[in-house]
């Protein structure tokens, strides 16, 4: 879709140019296109004409969100710490490429009025990857979450507020599917009996990460918690990665937790809505790939128990979202953007088929975890856990 004053979805068009005024955009605004990005919150390019003062005018890109409040109930505290954290990788790293959210007069970096909760921020030209199965790729996928979690190991987690309570904890994931399947308000949970009886069989596996934490047996840091590889903007041409995005979810949280969030996605062979989802199988490949990527940045600093942890987080993780998945689907898709009506149910199920497969190469990938960590650990100097 592409929106201007002159084709296209006019309201759209004068919605975001008021919402670029009020971020003080200079300069015409020229067009919009909605980017089909993320699961939750609605995302724009917003082109303006630059004049660059010798006499050319070009476009410079900006990208618009418009947040949504059903999943994060609490928005200002989310762009308190989305400017905490962007504020400290600025610090530490100021060649890199980074996030640059855009204040208003009044000094916010968000829009709150009737037609949502709105940012803006630069648009950083690049390549983004759905799927991939590009080893170099995939390790520069890994290298930048690991990095990631290595530039904020010294933040002070407690600035940061809780943007989604329980966000990874499959137990609390679990206990409300349980409750929302008693209620069962559509009359849906017919249509999705096989797939509770498997996640419900493999419950306490599926919350090994959360009963390790709970043991304290597993450090928390400073984590993303939504490592989806295309969270991850590549240079075009050489792919290296210029940086992670989608801030909205950084809070404190487990290593596993990255980890296994970006094996269940990137390692996955099909796509996550697959509609044969059945299909669903790990990808060894992939996974040695993004392994050896993350372990160079991370394995110094990680655990033995957290090294230990990452083989099962991938199968955490991928029953965790299948039970999210679900639970939307039982109280009527209001989370997660659907385009049919079954499309949680397809995207449960090709969840599913993945953990079953993940079952199967679990050995193997502990022996990966094992070697890159071993290899990595060189400069190791945290206490054994
Ligand atoms: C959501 O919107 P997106 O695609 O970045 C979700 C993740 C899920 C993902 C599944 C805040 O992420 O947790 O893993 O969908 N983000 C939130 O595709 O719930
Ligand atoms: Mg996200």
């Amino acid at each position: 879709m592409h929106e201007s004053p002159k084709n296209g979805n006019r309201e759209t068009a004068r919605l975001l140019q008021k919402i670029g005024q009020a971020f003080g955009i200079p300069g015409p605004f020229f067009s919009c296109e909605e980017i089909k990005m993320g699961n939750v919150n609605r995302t724009y390019k917003v082109n303006y004409v630059v004049d660059d003062g010798e006499g050319t005018a070009h476009l410079k890109s900006y990208l618009a969100q418009r947040i949504n409040t059903y999943a994060f109930r609490t928005p200002e505290q989310l762009m308190s710490n989305i400017e905490k954290v962007t504020g400290t990788l600025k610090r530490k790293a100021p060649g890199e490429v980074y996030l640059d959210f855009r204040h208003t007069a009044g000094g916010k970096n968000y829009i709150a009025d009737e037609t949502g909760f709105w940012r803006l921020c630069n648009f950083i030209p690049s390549v983004t990857f759905n799927t991939c199965s590009d080893p170099r790729v995939v390790r520069n996928a890994g290298k930048a979450f690991g990095h990631f979690q290595t530039m904020l190991s010294d933040f002070d987690a407690s600035s940061l507020f809780c943007t989604i309570p329980d966000f990874h904890d499959t137990r609390v994931r679990y206990e409300t599917l349980v409750r929302n399947l008693k209620d069962d308000p559509l009359g849906r949970a017919g249509e999705a009996e096989k797939e509770i009886d498997y996640l419900m069989s493999v419950r306490d596996l599926a919350c090994r990460l959360t009963d390790l934490f709970r043991q304290g047996k597993l450090p928390l840091r400073v984590t993303h918690n939504d490592t989806k590889i295309n969270n991850v903007l590549f240079e075009e041409g050489t792919f290296r990665p210029l940086t992670v995005i989608d801030l909205d979810t950084v809070m404190p949280g487990l290593a596993g937790h990255d980890f296994g969030d970006a094996i269940r996605f990137a390692a996955n062979t099909v796509e996550e809505d697959c509609p044969d989802g059945d299909r669903a199988t790990l990808d060894l490949n992939v996974f040695w790939a993004f392994t050896e990527g993350f372990l160079s940045e991370t394995a110094c600093s990680l655990t033995k128990n957290e090294v230990d942890s990452l083989a099962v987080s991938g199968f955490c993780l991928a029953c965790e979202l299948a039970v999210r998945f679900l639970n939307d689907y039982i109280l009527g898709d209001k989370y997660f953007k659907i385009s049919f009506p079954e499309h949680n149910l397809v995207r449960a199920r090709c969840q599913i088929a993945l953990s079953k497969d993940m079952l199967k190469k679990m050995d193997a990938m502990d022996a990966l975890v094992q070697r890159y960590a071993r290899k990595y650990a060189d400069r190791k100097n945290t206490d054994e856990n």
